[in-house]
């Protein structure tokens, strides 16, 4: 009779009802912060997927600094959650925290940024984009763009993201692999905008007032920093998107309608909305079934002669 009762508990807990009335999957989420188009995208991809998937999500916003993504995960591993997850913002420094998480039992899922630790078994997976690739298309759309300027070359301005990101180290490490095909697209001044529109247009001010050679193009690692860029070209008496083209990375709302007002030339696509993906990862990864240890997602480049048809399809 015993072995009976027990393979009727083991059926009973195997019916999916079961597990709607189980307690719901606790998720920890560690956000970078709200810098940006693209990371508000992002932070409600991620809200209103756990809310459809019935998972408790508690959500840290950690304003750009690690100190307060490390708080935010020590808390989650003290809280006792069944899955952290959390998009670092930079590369290093997480081995400390990770290994408490471990230790914990607590299974971490990386989204859209990467880390750089000893032991990669310190997180289960990692989804998000290639940003390597993402700096490779800038890289060739600077190419044709060159092919086609006055003695073939452009001198360019660089706009980085978030210094120590992996956005930021990988979208410049694409794009200078792709550019060195011709020595004529020189790379003049490189600085960090910080991914936002305020720091972007202060750094692009600097730029201009360096009085270097003309600038040709501007290459920014993200859309904010682009549009803050256009305002300070702008305010130079200069036309952005023609005296100085740009080229920028993301893809958000705000770079089709500049587009289409003919002052950015073109957006390389980083897609924030992760939010169904990672809901799924994480029941996954708490059942401990088999995940790839990276998912990316795929990606397009829009350039400004589709914008207007594009804008009113975008979903971010
Ligand atoms: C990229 C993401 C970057 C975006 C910026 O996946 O980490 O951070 O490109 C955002 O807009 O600030």
């Amino acid at each position: 009779m015993k072995l009976a009762r027990r393979a009727l508990l083991a059926a009973a807990l195997s019916l999916p009802a079961f597990h709607a009335l189980a307690a719901p999957l606790v998720l920890g989420f560690s956000q970078v912060g709200a810098e940006s188009e693209w990371r508000s995208a992002n932070t409600a991809s991620i809200k209103q997927a756990a809310k459809e998937a019935g998972i408790t999500l508690k959500f840290a916003d950690a304003q750009q600094k690690q100190e307060n993504q490390v708080k935010a995960l020590r808390s989650f591993i003290a809280q006792k959650v069944d899955v952290i997850a959390f998009s670092p913002v930079v590369e290093s420094g997480w081995d400390t925290v990770l290994k408490e998480a471990k230790a914990a039992g607590i299974p971490v899922i990386l989204t859209d940024r990467a880390v750089r630790v000893a032991d990669p078994s310190l997180y289960v997976t990692f989804i998000g984009s290639d940003f390597v690739e993402e700096g490779r298309k800038a890289g060739r759309w600077a190419l044709e763009r060159a092919a086609k300027a006055p003695g073939g070359a452009l001198n360019i301005v660089e706009l980085q993201g978030t210094v120590g990101s992996a956005p930021a180290l990988d979208r410049k490490r694409g794009f200078e692999e792709i550019i060195k095909a011709n020595p004529k697209l020189q790379i003049l001044r490189s600085q960090s905008g910080e991914f936002t529109r305020a720091k972007g247009k202060e750094v692009m001010e600097a730029f201009l007032k360096a009085r270097d050679k003309k600038i040709d193009l501007l290459y920014a690692h993200n859309d904010d920093m682009a549009i803050g860029a256009i305002q300070a070209i702008e305010e130079a008496g200069l036309k952005p998107g023609q005296d100085i083209a740009i080229v920028s990375i993301d893809g958000v709302r705000g770079a089709f309608e500049a587009m289409k007002a003919g002052k950015l030339n073109v957006t390389i696509e980083c897609n924030p909305l992760l939010g169904p993906q990672l809901m799924q990862l994480a029941r996954d990864v708490v059942a401990k079934k088999p995940v790839d240890k990276r998912i990316t997602v795929t990606e397009s480049v829009f350039t400004a002669d589709v914008a207007a048809q594009e804008l009113p399809k975008r979903k971010y």
